[in-house]
């Protein structure tokens, strides 16, 4: 049985290859819908750019809201100087013929969790945290029903981003990142000291340009673009594909090692605000409230990535 999945991201090229890894792998994917979230760009660049993916994937029956269109209590910070001003700058692709849903992002994650059993649903957050706090602020029953949640976020060894204390995700909705991490629902968190091992090597984007499909051309084309920004700040190979770690996960977890920890959001520093603090070494006695991974195989995973991608 495929595990039932919703989607809520900011593409975003590497959210682009998140998405199209899970909807390559109807075995173990069944995506019930996408909900778009200001982060990377404004929501109305997300929500277009998740359609054109769907598009690119040619799935364009699958279910696309729009969510929040900004954070819970902060003004957003949007990342263009990473991800260019359209969010998918890189490849030439068309405008989306498929509409958006009718209804709020928010309302798709309630009534779905409403309607699908217990323990069915696995919330997959790949941006900034806002439609899922707002949904469990909104209707606090469906947080039980959550079977697990699996999301990019967060750093710990690799410590900030977007600050140099916080990553990017965390960072634009710290507030929504602590209601979603004192939940209770289980977590798995994909933070930053996993995906900068995730690295775009310039044989791997070969592989995926040696695809010959517009699948494999366009992903190509979008770690071209999105990697001369890691290059020039980190020195590193290529750029990092943080999203797709999530949805790999997904499909073979055994990739992904990390630890049952504590992690807590820094909400009212002016200097730490969205540091996801992270009790690695057991130091503390908080409980362990998320599977703060830590290491990826990371040939199994752009060899799962290529093999995947060339089904579409
Ligand atoms: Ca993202």
């Amino acid at each position: 049985m495929p595990r039932k999945i919703i989607i809520d991201t900011d593409p975003g090229q590497d959210d682009a290859v998140a998405i199209l890894l899970a909807l390559a792998s109807p075995e173990e994917i069944e995506v019930l819908g996408i909900t778009a979230v200001a982060g990377n760009v404004p929501l109305e660049l997300t929500a277009k750019n998740a359609r054109i993916i769907c598009e690119l994937a040619g799935k364009p029956d699958v279910k696309v809201y729009a969510g929040c269109d900004r954070p819970m209590a902060k003004t957003l910070v949007t990342a263009e100087h990473v991800h260019g001003q359209t969010g998918l700058n890189g490849p030439k692709l068309p405008d989306p013929l498929m509409a958006l849903q009718d209804g709020h992002g928010v309302d798709f994650i309630i009534d779905t969790l409403r309607a699908e059993p217990a323990g069915t649903v696995t919330l997959c957050p790949l941006g900034p945290l806002t439609n899922i706090a707002t949904a469990f602020e909104r209707a606090p029953d469906i947080i039980e029903k959550v079977q697990e949640i699996v999301l990019m976020g967060g750093a710990y060894f690799e410590v900030g981003n977007i600050t140099p204390a916080a990553e990017f995700n965390i960072y634009v909705d710290p507030e929504a990142a602590e209601i979603t991490f004192r939940s209770g629902v289980p977590i798995v968190v994909m933070p930053l000291d996993v995906t900068h091992k995730a690295l775009v090597t310039p044989a791997r984007n070969d592989a995926f340009r040696a695809l010959g499909t517009p699948v494999g051309t366009a992903v190509a084309e979008m770690t071209d673009f999105f990697e001369r920004f890691d290059k020039e700040k980190y020195g590193s190979e290529g750029a990092p594909l943080h999203d797709p770690c999530v949805t790999a996960y997904l499909i073979r977890p055994e990739l992904f090692t990390g630890r049952h920890i504590n992690v807590e959001i820094e909400v009212k520093s002016d200097l730490t605000r969205g540091m996801t603090v992270a009790d690695w070494w057991g130091v503390t006695n908080r409980a362990p409230n998320a599977m703060f991974m830590g290491d990826i195989d990371a040939d199994g995973f752009f060899a799962l990535l290529t093999e995947r991608l060339a089904r579409l």
